[in-house]
């Protein structure tokens, strides 16, 4: 049975990096689009696979996994033998990746959400936005970063000079910051810039912005 990924249809979150793991290891699976809207998500049926409630789920021939991170971990592993090489195979080099994707989901996703919320959230769905609440939330943001532009200074990507699945982990909320028009990743200093656009120009990621999550084959 084809591996089905839960998720809705917008490209954010999650979704997105299961998505892209999808790509990188050319992976085949169904997309099933779950109706947020609908409350799809908070059905028993949808319960009985994430008792949170939450997108994105895989289900791999009756293998049910929720939390994103631990779904692209679990395709990573299983098609080791394909696609990129997205967890490095050396202990050095899988310690140094482990501490990047530990960076990214304990300090830059924490100081990343308040400015989202604040900076994009807010204005999208036509809220007040309090500025000194973003602007601090930028200032708090913009410290991490200053460390990332010391990391991406001495190596091309976060873990070293290939990309791996911490890189990875660092596009399921931060293209979002665009739609507020906040440009912080490509005006903090050159190596953050650098690294930034060279995540964006990933054809992977390039093909699921254009066309979001599609059904069928990668
Ligand atoms: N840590 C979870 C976060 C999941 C999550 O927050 N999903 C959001 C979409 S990005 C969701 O399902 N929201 C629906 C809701 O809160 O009702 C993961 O990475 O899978």
């Amino acid at each position: 049975m084809v591996l089905k990924f839960y998720s809705g249809s917008f490209v954010g979150g999650g979704g997105v990096i299961v998505a892209l793991t999808l790509a990188e290891m050319k992976i085949p699976f169904e997309h099933v689009f779950v109706d947020m809207e609908a409350k799809e998500h908070k059905t028993p049926e949808y319960l009985a696979m994430n008792p949170f409630g939450l997108v994105p789920v895989i289900d791999d021939d009756g293998f049910v996994v929720y939390e994103s991170r631990a779904i692209c971990r679990y395709l990573i592993e299983k098609y080791s033998n394909q696609g990129s090489n997205l967890l490095p195979k050396g202990l050095k080099e899988r310690t140094l990746m482990e501490q990047a994707a530990a960076v990214e989901y304990a300090t830059f996703h924490p100081a990343l959400t308040p400015v989202l919320r604040e900076g994009v959230f807010k204005p999208f769905r036509k809220l007040p936005v309090d500025q000194a609440v973003l602007d601090e939330a930028l200032k708090e943001f913009s410290a991490k970063l200053d460390v990332y532009e010391v990391i991406l200074g001495k190596h091309k990507f976060v873990a070293g000079d290939e990309f791996t699945f911490a890189d990875l982990c660092h596009y399921a909320y931060a293209p979002l910051l665009t739609m507020g028009e906040i440009n912080i990743m490509t005006s903090k200093g050159p190596n953050v810039t650098r690294w930034w656009n060279e995540l964006m120009a990933r054809p992977t990621w390039v093909k699921i912005k254009a066309e979001g999550y599609k059904k069928g084959l990668q």
